[in-house]
């Protein structure tokens, strides 16, 4: 090669790098560092660190789509993930309010944050339904957002309408064990006052999972699964082959568990609050 030729190719090697390094820098600051105007698809939330404010504010990217009257479902990702892995979702849901967030550390939401926990996730979640005026939602979580989905649902009772819980790890004995953080956690079912309700009414778990109902509110409840003790018989179902189950009175603060070891719909009720609709399901699989 000519030293002509040898030097243009230096040169437009050079000028290669450095438009590539250019683009990079422009890329970079478009996602992370871009002045940030709040406005649909894009809302700034407190970060939080332990539960606490860090009086920062990070920017968190989302889809909004629907009628903003129709019910809210929201769907989460798992990691690694984004948004953008519910596209072919969104369309399939006509006639629901679709909320899919990017949650923190993902896709096009801040990146540098001080906490990335499911707990963490679950709060932004909740500052995002309050910044989009959504009160109760339906929720969708796949792998770590069904974790997220749990401590939703945990936090926030009255929140969560519905929890879907796909391809998570908390499913059995042997990961909650190896998750103890999971363990108490995992399929929690509040029961609140004014409104008298399971909160999520409806839950989908698997086989041999525990499920652990708690009196969020002052007044007792019972979780019971027995026809004979039902006024309208509609309000209590099992499967062929399961036991019917009454908690008896959990009062204020206490908890109630049971293990489902028998796949099928499980419709049960609280014993003093059933003519008031306190009336609730739970699929095993
Ligand atoms: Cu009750």
């Amino acid at each position: 090669m000519p030293p002509w030729m040898r030097s243009l190719a230096r040169r437009l090697t050079l000028a290669y790098l450095v438009l590539l390094a250019a683009s990079c820098v422009v890329r970079h600051r478009a996602v992370f560092s871009a002045p940030v105007v709040p406005g649909p698809g894009l809302a700034l939330l407190p970060e939080v660190r332990e539960g606490e404010p860090t009086g920062r504010s990070i920017r968190l990217s989302y889809i909004d789509d629907g009628p903003p009257d129709a019910p809210a479902v929201v769907l989460l990702h798992g990691s690694p993930g984004s948004k953008n892995d519910f596209h072919g979702v969104v369309p399939e849901l006509p006639g629901r309010r679709v909320i899919v967030p990017d949650l923190p550390g993902f896709g096009a939401s801040e990146h540098d944050v001080a906490e990335y926990s499911v707990r963490a996730h679950a709060r932004y979640v909740i500052e995002l339904l309050d910044a989009l005026g959504v009160e109760r939602a339906d929720v969708v979580g796949f792998s770590m957002g069904a974790g997220v989905g749990l401590q939703l649902t945990l936090r926030h009772p009255d929140r969560v309408r519905k929890l879907v819980a796909a391809s998570t790890a908390c499913t059995g004995p042997a990961t909650a064990a190896s998750q103890p953080n999971l363990q108490s956690e995992a399929f929690a079912i509040g029961m609140t006052d004014l409104p008298y309700r399971f909160a999520p009414a409806m839950l989908t778990v698997p086989s041999g999972a525990t499920v652990t109902w708690t009196t969020m509110g002052a007044d007792p409840h019972t979780v019971t699964d027995d026809p004979s003790k039902a006024v309208n018989a509609a309000d209590s179902s099992l499967p062929a082959g399961a036991q019917a189950w009454d908690s008896g009175s959990v009062t204020s603060g206490q908890s109630y568990s049971h293990t489902f070891t028998v796949p099928g719909t499980y419709k049960y009720f609280c014993i003093p609050h059933e003519s008031l609709g306190m009336v609730a399901t739970i699929t095993v699989i």
